[in-house]
């Protein structure tokens, strides 16, 4: 569900059981290119080129996209009582993202607010960004509605061939160096990684000359890295992180709850081991980490701390469902549960209609909310939708009246 600040790891960082092939072991028998004698082998951790992109203050963006007059002011929007985004005028003085309404007037008070609770236009522009990147390739991964993944790799493999080995020393970098290293353009890896930055600067010139958006970019060895690095300088920058600052980049996370991949949950269990920063988890034997997380975790959460991540970058396709959610904190009776419920029925309706495909199942997932002002207890419901009210969708008639007595509660 969109927005509901689970605690799930993301599943692009989850242990794959048996071992997951990969693109680094698909690619292993493939072409192994060289430059200057030096090999990187198709099969080494190198040997992919993975940018993340990330768009600026998205909401924000969106807003600014529909209503040009609100660019150059403070920006703001709210859901609820929360400010979820602002754009960068707004955090220039002072405002930050997520911070409560009032805080934000506070400090800011020519902030302007826009009601950012209908999420069809984001949900639109989100799935625009993807598809522009596909037209580069189809190895792109979504993450959430304002980021993605791109394997480049063969994009950086062409347009290396195409070169002539002579001319990697005009090659030149686009962007930000992490830790500002040094490129060495008789390094392969480094060579790699420089094209890669070319073409990240591609992908980013198009966002913005095809749908006006600005966003960040990171370029690594693999999605890790260069999700960690790609906001180093924001906004609507870029950064590559060569080999070399590995060891840095997850030095400077000084909690392990920065390392994507791990949770809050995870987090809580390395804590009663009195592991809190990157290095306490790089440096813990592995058999103590195993006997509290076993073995698949503890082996694949002290990789995440070193930096190494060979998961691939999993092409999303299309959405496999369509979901909606509301906190109901406005609600105090029966009656107005069930109005809420026919608005996020009839904004669903609206997506599946604009989708064009059928659905088969209908799922009703509630969580309540303790006094200790915590979620808790998700619990799910569903059911198949009967076939005479799947026929009708799409139809127009927005009186499906679907019929719950199928589903036990
Ligand atoms: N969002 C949300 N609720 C949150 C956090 C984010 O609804 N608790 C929404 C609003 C953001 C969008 O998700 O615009 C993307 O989140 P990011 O963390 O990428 O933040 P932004 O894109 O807004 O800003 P940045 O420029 O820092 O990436
Ligand atoms: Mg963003």
């Amino acid at each position: 569900m969109e927005g509901s600040g689970d605690d799930e790891e993301p599943d692009w960082l989850l242990p794959e059981p048996g071992g997951s092939p990969g693109r680094d072991s698909l690619a292993a028998g493939g072409r192994v290119p060289s430059c200057h004698g030096k090999v990187v082998s198709a099969g080494s951790s190198l040997h992919r080129i993975i940018v993340h992109l990330d768009l600026d203050c998205f909401y924000a963006q969106v807003e600014m996209i529909c209503n040009p007059e609100l660019r150059g002011r403070p920006l703001g929007v709210q859901q609820k009582y929360l400010m979820v985004t602002c754009n960068y005028e707004a955090r220039n003085a002072g405002v930050k993202k997520c911070m409560s309404v009032k805080e934000a007037k506070e400090k800011c008070p020519e902030l302007v607010l826009v009601n950012g609770e209908d999420l069809t236009k984001y949900r639109e522009m989100s799935y625009k960004f993807t598809a522009l990147l596909e037209e580069f390739t189809p190895l792109v991964e979504r993450l959430g509605l304002d980021e993605n993944f791109v394997d480049i790799t063969e994009m950086v493999e062409i347009r290396l061939e195409q070169w002539k080995k002579d001319a990697f020393s005009k090659i030149s970098l686009s962007g930000h160096v992490y830790n500002n290293q040094t490129v060495d353009l008789h390094d392969p890896v480094h060579i790699r990684l420089a094209m890669g930055s070319q073409v990240a600067a591609e992908l980013r010139a198009a966002m913005h000359s095809r749908l006006g958006l600005t966003g960040c970019a990171g370029v690594a060895t693999n999605k890790l890295l260069s999700k960690l690095v790609s906001g180093t300088f924001k906004p609507n920058q870029q950064t590559v992180l060569l080999p070399e600052g590995r060891q840095d980049l997850m030095n400077s996370l000084d909690n392990v709850m920065k390392v994507p991949g791990i949770g809050y949950k995870t987090a809580k269990r390395l804590a009663t081991l009195g592991l809190t920063t990157v290095r306490d988890l790089q440096t813990c034997p592995a058999a103590i980490l195993e006997r509290e997380l076993g073995s698949s975790v503890a082996q694949h959460i002290q990789k995440l701390s070193w930096g190494e991540d060979d998961s691939p970058v999993s092409p999303s396709g299309l959405p496999q469902s369509l979901s909606d959610e509301d906190s109901f904190r406005k609600c105090s009776s029966e009656a107005e549960v069930k109005k809420k419920i026919e608005e996020l029925l009839a904004s669903l309706l609206d997506r599946l209609y604009k989708d064009g495909r059928k659905p088969h199942t209908i799922r009703l997932t509630i969580r309540q909310f303790s006094p200790t002002n915590k979620w808790f207890n998700r619990e799910s419901r569903q059911c198949p939708i009967p076939s005479h009210v799947v026929q009708r969708i799409g139809t127009g008639n927005r009186r499906y009246g679907c019929r719950t007595s199928n589903c036990r509660r």
